[in-house]
């Protein structure tokens, strides 16, 4: 952080920085604790790598807008040290990883899928723009805060729907409110996540939908979760942009979002934020 000693111990004395007393006397400080205070602080992370972080800008005055643009022209360029500083330097600078997810990284790849079909860039670009993101998530993951046990969450997307990132970020971005939220993967037979709602008895379950091969057996499958998500007294939220209007009318579920600012909103109807 580029502070002197002193006003470090100040700030963990105070308790603004949880610290946890070794046996010898030290303090120890968790990761996910000092990025907590970096962030509500805007204390800027001076060298990142000591964290094992990716190599910051240094800037905290990014904006979701310029983001856009430097993390779709970074991942086409596969430059994963820029995407995943853009990212970084987010966070860190206190955005919520809802408003990145939705404006930054699903507005970066409406961009690359444009491009895609205007055959302005490769299908390898596209892959490994994937490859970079999930990657970056990743490692955001493991700098969270493990959840609380209380509310657990559980989610993915349906057989045949190979899409990984909405279903990574709905993960990260429950974990940011504080939710245990585990993403199951993609493309698992809705029996199986049946069996998994009822061993796990999640209080929430997010299904993200970006593909649908046929739409009444899409429908009459999404049944058999919802019957198990009502006997397990788990609510439903579904959300991806291949449910339109007509399949979401026939869908009987707690909740729609279109966003992941939308999945925190209602998220924090079930679990409000402390
Ligand atoms: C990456 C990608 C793929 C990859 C995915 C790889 C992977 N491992 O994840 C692969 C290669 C599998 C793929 C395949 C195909 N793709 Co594709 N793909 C994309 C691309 C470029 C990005 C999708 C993405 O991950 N975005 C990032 C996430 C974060 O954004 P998002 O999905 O929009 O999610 C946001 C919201 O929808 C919402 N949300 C999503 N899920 C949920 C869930 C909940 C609970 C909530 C609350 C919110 C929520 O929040 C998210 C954040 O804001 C899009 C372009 C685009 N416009 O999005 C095309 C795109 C979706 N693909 C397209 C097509 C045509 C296909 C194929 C049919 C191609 C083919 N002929 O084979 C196949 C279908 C595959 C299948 N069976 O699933 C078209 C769809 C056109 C249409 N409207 O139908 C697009 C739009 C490209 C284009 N411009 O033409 N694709």
């Amino acid at each position: 952080m580029g502070v002197s000693e002193s006003s470090l111990k100040r700030w963990c004395d105070r308790g603004l920085i949880p610290t946890v007393r070794t046996a010898g006397g030290h303090r120890r400080l968790p990761i996910s604790g000092v990025l907590e205070f970096l962030r509500e602080s805007k204390q800027n992370l001076v060298d990142p790598e000591v964290l094992g972080l990716p190599a910051t800008s240094g800037k905290s005055e990014w904006v979701t807008g310029r983001g856009r643009d430097v993390l779709r022209e970074a991942l086409l360029a596969g430059d994963e040290a820029a995407c995943r500083q853009v990212i970084f330097d987010l966070w860190l600078a206190g955005q919520r990883l809802s408003e990145i997810c939705d404006r930054v990284i699903a507005g970066a790849f409406v961009d690359i899928g444009d491009k895609w079909a205007c055959q302005e860039a490769e299908v390898y670009q596209e892959r490994r723009a994937c490859e970079i993101v999930i990657r970056a998530l990743h490692e955001l993951r493991s700098a969270l805060p493990p959840g609380d046990p209380q509310f657990v969450a559980l989610g993915g997307t349906a057989e045949g729907d190979q899409y990984v990132i909405p279903t990574t970020a709905a993960e990260l971005v429950l974990r940011d409110s504080g939710w245990q939220a585990h993403s199951l993967g993609s493309s698992i037979p809705f029996a199986s996540l049946a069996v998994a709602i009822r061993a796990h008895r999640p209080r929430l379950f997010w299904l993200s939908v970006s593909y649908v091969a046929d739409p009444p057996r899409f429908l009459e499958e999404f049944r058999v979760l919802n019957t198990a998500a009502t006997e397990s007294g788990t609510a439903v939220a579904v959300g991806g942009f291949a449910l339109g209007e007509s399949l979401r009318q026939q869908m009987r579920h707690s909740a729609f979002c279109d966003t992941m600012q939308h999945l925190e909103e209602f998220a924090g109807t079930l679990r409000p934020r402390s």
